[in-house]
């Protein structure tokens, strides 16, 4: 009797459900480098090299254990390049008698593991994936019928339920639950972020880089500057280098952006949180450990813990609450297609240019400028979400459904209609001056709503509000800006709807003068 255990790219976790209970005398673990995971949406470069670097890494991990592991590589002749095909291909090589896998992150890959059992004829257990601190069942308990589903009640009860900067069980550690307000500063001139530690690539790594270079030359962005953990042991040594030297500032910087700052005081620990190799409470029980040592202060480590306790949960609950009826929805009925320069990042904005050029370089930009710049902008221009989700699933490192879905369709499309969010994160350039420097160096004048040298961001938000105006009027968190709207002169509105309509219906010649990267 042999149980194969298969594990998918981003469970390369030594804890995983499925490795539970493993005889390595008996047993199999497969782990498969395919084709169509690498390509059902092009994945950026580095995030392919990353997971299959990551799986060779785990491979060499678990052989070393004594565990016999069946590695699919991409090149092999025998290779199906599917899951399907390579789970039918080495169960029958192996003779296996059963199959148990973890709960996969997107609902296309559950529904092919359903479909495991017929096509092997085996029994298929799939158990639940206990890295995430929420099991989905628990969500949906607390979900129930409830018609709004808020963060902050799901992450205090989180809190309570971890006793995570709890002092007693209804008492928060420092007598609030949350410190979002002090995270809200821009970047001070003379404050220079230091920089995240790299891991530059070892041989395995390499070799993968190679692969990825030959078998994938026209996915999105570069390998050249490389430098993700892939392996359990780096990524620690990540999360300690984002420990001591920037989570002190995270708090107060987090929403900020600059010019060539590409990371700040970010952690830079999603893609290893997402792949398996960072487990979650350990996370937030280093930061919690700093705080009481007094190396952070409280609104940096609560800022931290509620992205990875409260956040990350949520959107994980949200996304298999709500599929797959979740991916289909349109409520503000965006049918623009993707506008060429979130490829080339060749646009006159100097914020999109930054936020989009290092997302090409490092596969990699912060929650603001996902949030308040590329989506933003995709939310004032009517961009067609279906287009905007699968580029944001292709292009960060860090980027699964689970996660990916809920944050681009929901909090910063509002394409949900407001299950996520109570209101859509439409900001006008105002906004991005405020918490950058982009403005500065930019060849659109932020002050400006109209003429040739006006920040589209400007005239494009008024068009939004004047174009949804009907259907936020009840929703009294729109009611300033509403406001705002209905008392300005009709011939400005006219004339700014007029500029966006100009600037929308050229989006992809707007830049022909733009310096290109
Ligand atoms: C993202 C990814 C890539 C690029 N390649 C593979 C692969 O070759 N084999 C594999 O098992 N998983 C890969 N993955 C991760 C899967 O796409 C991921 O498990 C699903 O999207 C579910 O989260």
């Amino acid at each position: 009797m042999t149980i194969l255990r298969v594990l998918l790219g981003d469970q390369c976790s030594e804890a995983l459900s499925a490795l539970e209970g493993i005889e390595p005398a008996r047993d199999v673990v497969l782990l498969a480098e395919v084709r169509a995971e690498c390509t059902y949406v092009p994945h950026h470069k580095q995030k392919i090299a990353l997971v299959l670097s990551a799986m060779r890494h785990f491979a060499a991990a678990l052989s070393a254990r004594g565990i016999r592991v069946a590695y699919s590589r991409l090149d092999d002749p025998a290779n199906t390049q599917s899951l399907a095909g390579e789970v039918a291909r080495i169960a029958r090589l192996h003779g296996a008698t059963a199959i148990i896998g973890t709960h996969p992150g997107e609902w296309r890959v559950l529904e092919d593991m359903r479909g495991w059992s017929a096509a092997t004829g085996l029994p298929v257990e799939i158990r639940e994936d206990s890295r995430f601190l929420c099991p989905l069942e628990k969500f949906r308990a607390w979900a129930g019928e409830k018609k709004q589903l808020r963060l902050e009640y799901f992450y205090r009860e989180m809190r309570r339920a971890t006793g995570l900067l709890m002092e007693a069980p209804d008492e928060p550690t420092g007598g609030a639950w949350n410190y979002d307000h002090d995270n809200r500063a821009a970047l001070p001139k003379d404050v220079r972020p230091p920089k995240p530690k790299r891991f530059p690539p070892d041989a395995i790594t390499r070799e993968v880089i190679a692969l990825v270079e030959r078998e994938f030359p026209t996915h999105f962005g570069t390998t050249k500057q490389f430098a993700w953990p892939v392996t359990p042991a780096d990524a620690t040594l990540a999360l300690d280098d984002f420990i001591a030297h920037r989570l002190a500032h995270y708090g107060d910087y987090q929403d900020a952006m600059a010019e060539g700052e590409p990371t700040l005081f970010h952690a830079l620990i999603g893609a290893a949180l997402n792949c398996g190799l960072l487990d979650p409470m350990a996370a937030c029980r280093a930061a919690e450990r700093a705080y009481r040592a007094g190396r952070a202060p409280l609104n940096a480590v609560e800022g931290f813990i509620r992205q990875i306790l409260g956040w990350r949960e949520y959107v994980r609950g949200i996304y298999w609450l709500k599929m797959p009826h979740y991916a289909g929805t349109n409520a503000l009925a965006a049918h623009r297609k993707l506008p060429d320069f979130y490829w080339s990042a060749n646009t006159s904005m100097a914020c999109l240019r930054a936020a989009i050029t290092q997302t090409r370089d490092l596969a990699y930009a912060h929650h603001i400028q996902r949030l308040m710049v590329t989506g933003n902008f995709a939310l004032l221009a009517g961009l067609d979400p279906v287009a905007v989700n699968e580029w944001y699933l292709v292009v960060y490192a860090d980027a699964y459904e689970w996660v990916e879905l809920p944050n681009t369709h929901g909090m910063a499309l509002h394409a949900d209609g407001g299950i996520m969010a109570s209101k859509p994160y439409a900001a006008s350039g105002a906004y991005i001056n405020r918490m950058s420097n982009h403005c500065r160096g930019c060849a659109h004048d932020v002050k400006q709503a109209t003429g040739p040298k006006a920040c589209p961001f400007n005239f494009l938000y008024w068009d939004f509000m004047a174009r949804h105006a009907e259907r936020f009027a009840k929703n009294p968190r729109m009611a300033m800006p509403l406001r705002t709207l209905a008392k300005m002169e009709p011939s400005k509105v006219a004339a700014m709807r007029a500029e966006a309509t100009r600037f929308l219906d050229n989006i992809d010649g707007h830049a022909a003068a733009a310096r290109p990267i």
